[in-house]
């Protein structure tokens, strides 16, 4: 009967203390942080290889609701946007650092938004936890425990999830090794320079006259976008929010020479990165750093849903295409960048042996030229 009762008390303890948070007190004795987030394709100064020991690292994100211009033609849809921007930030930290963000829903908007981060663990990637209403803010700490590119996106349930992710809210964390990127003989990887392409899929209703209708007003927007998103074509796939918004004047820097970093995420569709003229020299096309990069690739693959990173020492000058090579959503959808880049040209890798000129006449077998 004692026995009974001992067992049944420990049952009791054991469940209390399962219920009680357990709280890694270690993690709050850490160095912090505060990191200011930047605007893609740009991302905010970090180290490649961890200098010190793990930190927890803060960031502060906004959600801004407010119109946004998707194409060339002025076309606008209600966007949700992660600090502003289509795509939201690139947050950088190392495996072992814990993320602190503070998710902040100013009053002036109208929709309850959250956070799923894929590179975190537990808690929906913490969106059960960030569930934050118009004037609210919430707080979350997780451990970035997998090194590689994760996406992270707006879920706040049922079609809302999809139509915010739709409406622009999704970005990605990068998580380093601390030991920095290193190829599969175990050889430091380093970057000169690391941009952030965020590719997006929209549904844009149009009107009698076949033209894409504007629309501000979310109410209004998001029924006629759900019909047309569960059709699955999209009206519009871009890098950072706009047709356009990285070629000509806004087209990516770099420097023969130089080895740029270029993360690619993708919430929804499958993605096929390639840039014309050059290649992929170091590849995580799954995002995650402790699986081999693979060489010299031409095209890779970005799964919806994920975010990958490729590795490219520029050789030549000009201005390189790097698209989507689903080309119909490069070219007519808009999944199209360019990089320019600067240098001296090497004719060893390419010369233009003879410029195009009229064809040279070629006598053919049995003929002969009087
Ligand atoms: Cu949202």
């Amino acid at each position: 009967m004692l026995t009974n009762h001992i067992a049944c008390l420990s049952a009791i303890l054991a469940t209390l203390i399962a219920a009680v948070p357990c709280r890694a007190e270690a993690d709050l004795k850490l160095p912090h942080e505060k990191v200011t987030l930047v605007t893609p394709p740009f991302v905010h100064a970090h180290e490649q290889v961890a200098k010190s020991g793990p930190k927890v690292i803060e960031f502060k994100m906004t959600v801004v609701e407010k119109p946004i211009v998707i194409d060339e033609v002025g076309t606008t849809i209600p966007g949700m946007t992660y600090n502003g921007s289509i795509p939201g930030p690139l947050m950088v930290v190392h495996e072992g650092d814990y993320v602190e963000v503070t998710l902040v829903n100013p009053a002036t908007n109208t929709m309850t938004h959250t956070i799923d981060f894929h590179a975190a663990t537990g808690a929906l990637g913490g969106a059960a936890l960030m569930e934050v209403n118009p004037g609210e803010q919430a707080m979350l700490r997780w451990k970035a425990t997998r090194a590689g590119v994760f996406l992270y996106h707006c879920a706040p349930g049922g079609s809302m999830t999809p139509l915010h992710v739709i409406s622009g809210m999704s970005g990605a964390v990068m998580v380093l090794p601390r030991e920095g990127l290193r190829d599969k003989t175990g050889k430091l990887l380093h970057y000169d320079r690391i941009y952030y392409i965020g590719e997006n899929d929209f549904y844009v209703p149009r009107g009698d006259d076949g033209k894409f209708q504007s629309v501000t007003d979310a109410s209004d927007y998001f029924p006629k976008t759900l019909e047309l998103m569960r059709k699955l074509v999209p009206t519009h796939v871009v890098f950072e929010g706009k047709v356009g918004a990285l070629t000509g004047k806004n087209a990516l820097q770099a420097k023969v020479g130089e080895t740029v970093l270029i993360v690619h995420s993708q919430a929804n569709r499958d993605s096929r990165p390639h840039l014309i003229g050059g290649h992929g020299d170091y590849v995580w096309d799954t995002g995650k750093f402790h699986n081999p990069p693979e060489k010299d690739l031409e095209t890779w693959f970005i799964r919806g849903g994920s975010a990958g990173a490729a590795l490219y020492t520029f050789r030549q000058p000009g201005v390189y295409v790097y698209l989507n090579h689903m080309l119909v959503e490069a070219v007519e959808l808009g999944a199209l960048a360019h990089f320019k880049v600067e240098g001296q040209w090497n004719d060893d890798l390419m010369k233009q042996v003879s410029p195009p000129q009229p064809i040279v006449a070629v006598e053919g077998p049995g003929e002969k030229s009087h």
